[in-house]
């Protein structure tokens, strides 16, 4: 019998805008107008100016640890601007900022999650979308979850999910895939490859040439994109979105883009990267690339970037205000969430502010009585 070939795949690369900000104008065509990419670009902005001073804050010992979305913010707010606000689900890890901004979170919020207030995960009625996911991977399998349940309802809503290279190697990842596929559910797994997870490199722990490709086992739409170019990330994840919504199922985004900062406020990247990586990168910095294409179109002076880096400066310090404003938590707090009814152990605590964990602690012998 001849060998028949069962099954052939390629794999796309998106640009639209290369790293001078000239733009392939029949790709550009029907994408987004002059106003919306100002727009977006003031948006970039002003998360690079947060995340700069997070940064800070963190260093002056007023954050724990923060990771910076800075080189990724054209990944972000393309993805997020081609779903619609307050429909739509956003299912994010943490370096996603401008997204969640654009969609409704107000901004303090992911800098009291990172002070370690639970409260930064407490999203507000009518935001649509889940708390940041430090666990590596898990929150896919909630966004293949969120958009089951819109297709059961009939709903027309997307469910798009945010995770990095190094998350494609976890089993949820490929779970998530799998089901997503195989129910056909309106979800949107939308990759940032910044190349890196923590101090290993993608080639280190993935033996496929692209991340995209992967999909293709789940037979998924796929695709790779210039992850620093905000016109193609937008029209990809438009096309997915537009395909979701349509009953078409989900579709895979490798957005191909760069951490130009450290991991986090708790890595040193100088310790692995080689400087010449960054550097090359730096040249590609998505927030630059924009405003070569702005100011090329006349659309941008340096007056008016001078304007925007006063209006970002005070948003910032507004933003700080609110976060550190906030008055301290209650200790009922530390209790009054887990439980629909507390149990009695619990109930002693919370009025002694004390364990009585007797015996453990004889000193604590006398709370005995307090039951
Ligand atoms: C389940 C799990 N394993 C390990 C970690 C520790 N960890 C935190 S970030 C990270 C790397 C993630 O890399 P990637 O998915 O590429 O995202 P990036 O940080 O580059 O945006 C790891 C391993 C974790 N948070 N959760
Ligand atoms: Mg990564």
């Amino acid at each position: 019998m001849p060998v028949r070939t069962v099954y052939t795949a390629k794999i796309d690369h998106i640009q639209i805008m290369d790293e001078h900000g000239v733009v392939d104008e029949k790709l550009a065509h029907g994408t987004l107008s002059d106003q919306e990419v100002l727009e977006l670009y003031k948006y970039m902005c002003k998360c690079r100016a947060l995340d700069e001073t997070a940064f800070k804050l963190q260093r002056s010992g007023r954050m724990g640890t923060y990771p910076q979305n800075k080189g990724q913010e054209a990944a972000a707010i393309g993805a997020g601007y081609a779903l619609q606000r307050g429909v739509d689900w956003l299912v994010p890890c943490y370096r996603e900022n401008a997204a969640l901004w654009m969609h409704g979170l107000p901004m303090h919020y992911v800098l009291l999650h990172w002070m370690g207030d639970e409260r930064g995960n407490q999203i507000p009625e009518g935001v649509c979308m889940t708390p940041l996911c430090i666990p590596i991977g898990t929150q896919m399998l909630h966004a293949t979850g969120i958009s089951w349940a819109f297709k059961i309802r009939n709903e027309p809503k997307i469910a798009a999910t945010f995770f990095g290279d190094g998350a494609t190697s976890e089993g949820d990842f490929h779970e998530a895939m799998n089901f997503a596929s195989t129910f056909q559910t309106p979800t949107i797994f939308f990759c940032q490859n910044n190349h890196w997870a923590i101090s290993v490199p993608r080639e280190s722990q993935m033996n496929s040439e692209t991340v995209a490709q992967k999909a293709l086992a789940y037979g998924m739409p796929t695709v790779q994109v210039d992850g620093n170019d905000l016109l193609a990330v937008y029209k990809v994840t438009k096309e997915a979105a537009d395909r979701a919504r349509a009953g078409g199922g989900p579709s895979f985004i490798e957005a191909v883009t760069y951490r130009l900062a450290d991991h986090t406020t708790a890595d040193d990247a100088r310790r692995y990267r080689d400087p010449k990586e960054v550097e090359a990168w730096q040249g590609k910095d998505p927030v630059i690339r924009l405003r070569k294409y702005l100011t090329a179109r006349s659309l941008w002076t340096d007056e008016q970037q001078a304007s925007l880096d006063e209006e970002a400066k005070i948003m910032v310090t507004d933003v700080i205000r609110a976060a550190e404003g906030i008055a301290k938590p209650t200790t009922d707090d530390i209790f009054d969430y887990t439980y629909a009814t507390l149990p009695p152990e619990l109930e002693v605590q919370k009025r002694t502010l004390r364990t009585h964990s007797l015996g453990q602690y004889p000193e604590q012998a006398a709370l005995s009585s307090v039951r």
